[in-house]
């Protein structure tokens, strides 16, 4: 009988900028899914790759003073490029699309013309309001106070005859596919994509483009190109060989599980499935929305300088530890706040102390009392019992994790297992035993237990740390057939011979290595703007500027960068202002903190809400000329409805 198969997929990264931890946590999360998938039989395709089409990458280019063509080049196959990060991080991707291979680009023309061809893709023109420097198209929600939300300048009115899908035609399709059931994962991401997009009215969707040139060109209208969502998510299928003669899988392996960033589930959730009911083909699985890693609660951005690079800590810390910190330490499906020193003690308390020592413990025993040649006559006792029905049980319990994307939750279950087994030692005392020539074969059982312990949780661990298990795995002298998920249930009664090798897991000194990691960090300090012409106090003062506490804040709907908050001002009434700073802030990193605002703005509306004053935040340009928002949030013990003066 031939395996059943499993696709599943990372998004496809913009070549734009080095990836970073972000990237990175996805990337191995998808290869740890993928790995287990594989132990457990499947036949797996594991696909990810490169976004390299756009109007962002076009101008990234210019700057750089190259090609487009060379300057993605460089950044996926050049040194220290995104093949080399997958490289270096154990990546067990099956297949790399890039979406500049001409393969995927005359797929794409043939799948535009199939959607154009059936009457869901008609040309139409694109209304929007068009910032002139920037040469770009917003739309009413994207400005932030009414200009454009990249440059601040004023926009106008314009109009470009553009192609658009009719996205529309599939909201109650797209909907009933939302609600049934298991589409889209975590379920809490379902409501939000009903209430918030599908709810509010979908509208046609903009899928052409004239204002840049650099993507798949419209082969029947010279041009225009494919908007890059288009272009990006059928990779997907044309990986396999759809709409082309490159590979010949799909019909094989679809439909896929495709994991994305929470930001890209509209486009996962919404957009894809209807694209692919246009065109005849079954919808995803499953989406899986994973959450972000933030740096002290805010967001990781080049623009921010806080952007973690993961070849600098994989040099560091060795590339399983970081791969098994990344999936231990957060739960898959939400936001996770990184930083190094909860890096460093999740190495040393999980696989320096309890996995490292365990292995090494066990394997130093067996060579100090046996030679290195555990005996096959063995005492069993009913001490053991608690141990080995763990050893029994845990597969199970993993398995179920896993099969639901719990990865921290499998290993939780693996974790346990390690406490138990760590415990047993104690309660065993095999140096007491190995003092009485009588109780070998009891001695020789208890280290069968533990040796037992530490392969079942090898097996488990494979999909996460495969190289040290391989390593573990040498140690404790098991042979390629117990290293199966099969072999789960087999117990070892023959002799069994270990080598103690190397340490796994060398424990870190925190203060150390905390210091050498700042001592990278330095950032370049960008020079201090010059001081404006004076005011006179009377003029200042005429601001007023006061401590506000922050109620709730919440995402306004079709907005990518206004927040909305009620604020406690002193008052007595509840004030609403709009800030246009979601890009550096979540709504519930900030609410119930004191902030400060002005307050005698006139209001103004923005997304159709009132605004009723401004918060103040500082600002200031980073190495690259971006500007960075730290919003003015005071200490806990200032009054709220205090005037700054
Ligand atoms: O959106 N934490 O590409 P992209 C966790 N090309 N994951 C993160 C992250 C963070 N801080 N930052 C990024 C695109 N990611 C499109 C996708 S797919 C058809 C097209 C991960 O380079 C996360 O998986 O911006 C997110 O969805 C993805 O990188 C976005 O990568």
């Amino acid at each position: 009988m031939s395996k059943e198969t499993f696709f599943i997929t990372t998004p496809i990264y913009y070549p734009s900028d080095k990836l970073h931890i972000g990237h990175t946590y996805c990337t191995v999360a998808t290869d740890a899914i993928a790995r287990y998938k594989r132990l457990r039989g499947y036949d797996v395709m594991f696909l990810t790759g490169t976004d390299e089409h756009g109007q962002k990458i076009e101008e990234k280019a210019k700057e750089a003073g190259v090609t487009p063509q060379a300057f993605v080049d460089r950044i996926v196959e050049g040194p220290g490029g995104i093949l080399d990060l997958w490289k270096l991080m154990n990546i067990s991707n099956d297949r790399f699309i890039r979406t500049t291979y001409d393969y995927h680009v005359a797929a794409i023309q043939r799948i535009f013309r199939k959607m154009y061809d059936n009457g869901d893709i008609y040309k139409g023109a694109y209304k929007g309001k068009y910032c002139t420097p920037c040469e770009s198209f917003w739309t009413e929600s994207q400005l932030v106070n009414g200009c454009c939300p990249d440059c601040g300048r004023p926009v106008h009115d314009a109009e470009e005859e553009a192609y658009f899908f009719r996205l529309s035609k599939y909201a109650k399709p797209v909907q009933d596919l939302l609600e049934s059931g298991t589409f889209l994962e975590p379920a809490s991401r379902v409501n939000e994509m009903i209430n918030n997009f599908i709810k509010p009215g979908l509208e046609d969707l903009c899928v052409s483009r004239t204002s840049f040139t650099w993507g798949v060109p419209v082969d029947f209208d010279p041009g225009h190109v494919v908007y890059v969502w288009v272009d990006a998510l059928f990779n997907y299928a044309t990986a396999l060989g759809y709409m082309n003669d490159k590979y010949h899988d799909f019909d094989r392996f679809w439909p896929p599980v495709n994991i994305v960033g929470k930001e890209i589930v509209r486009f996962h959730s919404i957009i894809w499935p209807a694209m692919l009911m246009s065109v005849g083909e079954p919808v995803p699985k499953k989406v899986y929305g994973h959450g972000w890693l933030v740096i002290d609660g805010g967001k990781m951005s080049k623009s921010k300088g806080n952007v973690v690079d993961p070849y600098l800590l994989a040099e560091k810390f060795g590339v399983d530890a970081l791969r098994f910190f990344l999936l231990r330490t957060f739960p898959f499906g939400s936001d996770g706040n990184f930083s190094n020193e909860l890096l460093i003690s999740t190495i040393n308390s999980d696989l320096a102390n309890a996995f490292g020592n365990l292995v090494s413990r066990t394997t130093a025993m067996v060579e100090k009392y046996f030679g290195g040649t555990l005996p096959a006559e063995r005492e069993a006792d009913a001490q053991d019992d608690e141990l080995l029905n763990l050893v029994k049980e845990t597969p199970a319990r993993y398995a179920k994790q896993m099969d639901a994307f719990q990865l921290h939750l499998g290993l939780e279950e693996v974790f346990r297992l390690i406490g138990r087994a760590n415990k047993y030692i104690d309660e065993t005392t095999p140096w007491i035993l190995a003092k009485d020539e009588e109780k070998r074969p009891r001695l020789a059982a208890v280290m069968a237990n533990l040796l037992e312990a530490i392969r079942v949780s090898l097996i488990l661990l494979t999909p996460f740390i495969p190289d040290t298990c391989a390593r573990a795995f040498d140690q404790i002298g098991a042979t390629e057939a117990e290293r199966t998920w099969e072999s789960l249930s087999a117990v070892r009664g023959h002799e069994i011979t270990v080598r103690k090798g190397e340490t796994l897991f060398p424990r870190i000194d925190t203060e150390k290595m905390l210091a050498e990691l700042e001592a990278m960090h330095k950032p370049a300090t960008p020079p201090a703007k010059p001081v404006l012409p004076d005011v006179t106090i009377d003029e200042f003062a005429k601001c007023d500027m006061r401590v506000v506490k922050i109620l709730t804040c919440e995402a306004v709907k079709k907005s990518e960068k206004l927040l909305k908050f009620t604020l406690d001002d002193g008052s007595g009434t509840e004030r609403q202002i709009l800030s246009g700073i979601h890009k550096f802030y979540e709504p519930e990193q900030l609410v119930g903190k004191k902030v400060v605002a002005i307050l005698n703005l006139p209001p103004r509306k923005m997304m159709g809400l009132e605004s009723n004053g401004m918060l103040l935040s500082a600002v200031k340009e980073d190495e690259k000329g971006n500007e960075v928002l730290h919003l003015m949030i005071v200490g806990d013990d200032v009054p709220v409805g205090a005037q700054l003066c």
